[in-house]
């Protein structure tokens, strides 16, 4: 009923030398998995093309950011248009190192959501609180928010393009995974969220991410709520992104 994604964010690493020795390794071990895991690449968005290519339809590909606007005097910047034009389905947005780094807001990423889907796109929306944030008790709060803003300008017939991405900012390259049981529970408030702003919650994917690896996978993925992962590091070496990938139940 949801669909089960493994989506690999190589963040600013790779090479073309990465993309002709991973994207291929992945496909073809991929190939003979029949657990109904829909894998997507996301490279940076020189490589694009390149991994467009060597994917040869079989793993989706995604882009890490979008800009607010469809075209014009954006120096640096590239549309979801283009994005959908170069071959990608999805797009990450509101990744927390976006948000932390380069001061993304909460309203713009509802902009990016929009654009987003109006493109075609599929959104990965990330969302996720800080220690502090935790430690404090605010933990749902937070992610209720971004999740209700994030989302507020979905139209009715797009929720099928919508997917939320939770990672807890203490848990991304640090090593530290929340519990499968602490990410369990806030899958299942976000989903809970969603219900109560009218959307089709029960037909939502929503993925964990935060040094999700090979040994940790499975757990994650066994918990109710949790339809697949946004893997950062891991997606960086094909055994490990295959094995994360074989982990969905
Ligand atoms: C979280 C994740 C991928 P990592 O940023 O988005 O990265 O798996 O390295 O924690």
């Amino acid at each position: 009923m949801r669909r089960k994604i493994v989506a690999g964010n190589w963040k600013m690493n790779g090479s073309k030398d990465l993309v002709n020795s991973l994207v291929g390794q992945i496909r073809s071990e991929l190939a003979s998995l029949d657990n109904g895991v829909e894998a997507v690449i996301i490279p940076p968005a020189l490589f694009v093309g390149d991994v467009v290519r060597q994917a040869d339809g079989q793993i989706a590909v995604g882009v890490q950011n979008i800009a607010c606007w469809d075209s014009g005097a954006y120096t640096g910047e590239i549309s979801a248009g283009m994005a959908k034009d170069s071959g990608c389905g999805y797009s990450l947005v509101g990744h927390s190192e976006r948000r932390q780094l380069f001061g993304e807001t909460d309203e713009q990423v509802s902009v990016k959501v929009v654009k987003a889907l109006a493109s075609g796109l599929d959104a990965v929306i990330c969302v996720g609180e800080t220690l502090d944030e935790r430690e404090a008790g605010k933990a749902e709060d937070v992610v209720s928010g971004q999740v209700r803003k994030a989302v507020s300008e979905v139209g009715a017939g797009q929720w099928q393009q919508v997917v939320i991405a939770y990672e807890p900012v203490w848990a991304i390259g640090t090593g530290k995974t929340a519990t499968a049981e602490d990410a369990q529970a806030m899958h299942a408030a976000i989903r809970a969220v969603l219900k109560s702003l009218g959307a089709p919650a029960d037909e939502i994917s929503l993925l964990y991410g935060g040094s999700v690896k090979a040994d940790n996978a499975a757990a994650l993925f066994a918990q109710p709520d949790i339809d697949g992962g946004l893997i950062g590091g891991a997606s960086l070496n094909a055994e490990d992104f295959v094995s994360i990938c074989r982990a969905m139940p």
